[in-house]
């Protein structure tokens, strides 16, 4: 299994992230990050849940996820009750300078600036506190990058991750099975046609002898994974025990230079996407 610790030669272990990245289409790096600046993300979080009824809070959550009371609401209309089930904060990277330093950080930006082969741009952040619990899918269905495979996602242990809290599952070398086309010709999800793809992943799986893995992992440990790498959330075993993590998915810039005013520089070579919250 590939997995790094900061801190190899950086010759060698550029090699074998490359061979490993084509080879499986995931990276684990042990160690990356250290406790305080986890602790900086979740002093953070922590603020904004005091803070979220502020009429200025243009941030946007995904309540109850995975389930039929599922809604995309802003941020500072919901209760303190919220946060005491799974949800997704969307895009702390358009207001702050914390996440956008975490998730561009100087050697993670340059170990995704090799696996994309260019600069990084990034194009949102999730903020989780408990698993998502979804449905295996690829990245693609949501977001397709301009041009083919130029697209990745980081996903950021923010306290230790345990087997019964619904860690991330993937299914490693799984980005090398064709995409699926659904109806429009394009790998963009039509939910009607998810039986189809799920049959159509469940035979290439099965042909090529993928099994799903999860991703256990300490605090500040990273995962990242390809566009194309199936990939969802386990069921969370104990209901109330956290998961709390930060992830990210990353377009080239070169993919979005005609859209200069929205590519805003964090740090050389190290860029994000500029554009208003979800609706
Ligand atoms: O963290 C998770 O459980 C899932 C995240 C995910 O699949 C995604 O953001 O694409």
């Amino acid at each position: 299994m590939p997995q790094f610790s900061s801190g190899h030669n950086n010759t060698a272990l550029t090699a074998s992230l490359l061979e490993s990245w084509n080879e499986d289409g995931f990276l684990i790096l042990r160690n990356f990050f250290e406790p305080t600046v986890v602790a900086q993300i979740n002093r953070l979080v922590d603020h904004l849940w005091s803070s979220r009824t502020a009429d200025s809070n243009k941030l946007i959550i995904d309540t109850y996820l995975n389930s039929p009371q599922c809604k995309r609401v802003p941020f500072r209309s919901v209760t303190k009750e919220v946060r005491e089930s799974p949800y997704k904060l969307n895009d702390l990277y358009l207001e702050y300078d914390e996440v956008r330093h975490i998730v561009l950080h100087a050697e993670l930006t340059r170990i995704i600036s090799l696996l994309l082969q260019g600069t990084p741009l990034v194009i949102n952040t999730l903020n989780f506190e408990f698993g998502s619990q979804q449905d295996d899918h690829v990245d693609t269905f949501y977001m397709p990058p301009k041009k083919s495979n130029c697209m990745l996602a980081t996903w950021i242990a923010l306290e230790p991750i345990t087997a019964d809290s619904g860690p991330i599952r993937y299914y490693p070398k799984s980005h090398k099975i064709p995409p699926y086309l659904f109806s429009n010709g394009k790998t963009n999800a039509i939910a009607s046609e998810l039986p189809s793809f799920n049959n159509y992943m469940q035979r290439e799986l099965e042909e090529r002898n993928i099994e799903a893995k999860t991703f256990t992992a300490e605090s500040g440990d990273i995962f990242i994974w390809h566009a194309q790498l199936l990939h969802g959330g386990t069921p969370i075993m104990t209901p109330s025990k956290t998961r709390k993590s930060l992830v990210t998915h990353y377009f080239r810039k070169a993919e979005y230079r005609h859209l200069f005013w929205r590519l805003k520089k964090v740090h050389r070579n190290a860029y994000y996407y500029k554009r208003p919250h979800q609706s």
